[in-house]
């Protein structure tokens, strides 16, 4: 008998508990809508948000950390780096989007769209031409795994002052394209500037490996795994967000650490 009333107790305990924890979920729901609703720039382009794939809330949410993100990034926040002893041999390879077999490297150059109607061509040789930075940091790849891994090339921010690109690093985002267009990524200008952002050319120290993004791949350790594109084709500025792959897919715009 006593058994039975601290059995019924209890489940009107839970219940109460569940009816609690409904009440609170529900509120905290209401309060990130309304924050997002406050905070985000997009949220009268419902129907381009809508196109991306998910609910329209969800994409707000989600645009809205870019906004919060973009108040509190700082060029002085650096990811933490290792020493070039801890780097991984075996680098995982992942994704392989725009990695065609029948691609010839040494027929490369980089297509920069400085303007519309303004296409240069750079070689390997012209981007290898500036200072190298090494960065040894923890990869991050969104499906859940991570790993320590050792990277050299060249400096967004270097490449933008060599190339006389200071009107376009104004501009709010970056494009950028495998050579076939099966891949691509755009990125708010901001994280391209990091001082941490280089178009790689280099792994563990030696040239960087066809799989993963020869001749000229982009490592941005403030983003994902699904920003670093590999085999850089094309690269354009533009005040609105470039496509993005994984975007389209449903992912976070954004997808920053
Ligand atoms: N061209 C291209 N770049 C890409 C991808 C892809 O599918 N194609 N996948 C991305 C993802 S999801 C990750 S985690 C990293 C993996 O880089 P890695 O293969 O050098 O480890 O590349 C990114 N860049
Ligand atoms: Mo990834």
């Amino acid at each position: 008998m006593k058994n039975q009333t601290e059995e019924i107790v209890s489940t009107t305990q839970i219940r109460k508990r569940t009816v609690t924890g409904l009440l609170v979920f529900g509120l905290l729901v209401i309060v990130i809508v309304s924050m997002a609703a406050l905070f985000s720039r997009d949220w009268n382009k419902s129907s381009s948000t809508r196109a991306a794939g998910i609910p329209t809330q969800f994409r707000t949410v989600l645009n809205a950390n870019e906004s919060i993100f973009d108040l509190i990034f700082s060029e002085q926040h650096l990811a933490k780096t290792y020493p070039v002893n801890d780097a991984v041999k075996n680098v995982r390879v992942n994704g392989n989007y725009g990695m065609g077999k029948n691609f010839d490297s040494s027929a490369w150059k980089l297509q920069l769209i400085r303007k519309p109607g303004d296409t240069i061509y750079l070689t390997l040789e012209d981007i290898k031409a500036l200072p190298k930075t090494d960065i040894v940091f923890d990869f991050k790849c969104i499906e859940g795994w991570s790993q320590v891994t050792h990277w050299g090339g060249v400096k967004f921010s270097d490449f933008i002052n060599k190339f006389g690109l200071d009107e376009q690093a104004h501009m709010k985002y970056v494009g950028l394209h495998t050579p076939d267009n099966a891949y691509y990524v755009g990125i708010d200008s901001k994280s391209m500037l990091h001082p941490q952002t280089i178009l790689c050319y280099e792994m563990n120290g030696k040239p960087l490996p066809m799989n993963q993004g020869a001749p000229l791949r982009l490592i941005i350790p403030v983003k994902y795994g699904i920003k670093h594109l590999k085999r850089i084709g094309t690269l354009f500025f533009s005040n609105h967000r470039p496509p993005d792959y994984w975007y389209e897919k449903g992912y976070d715009y954004y997808s920053g650490l």
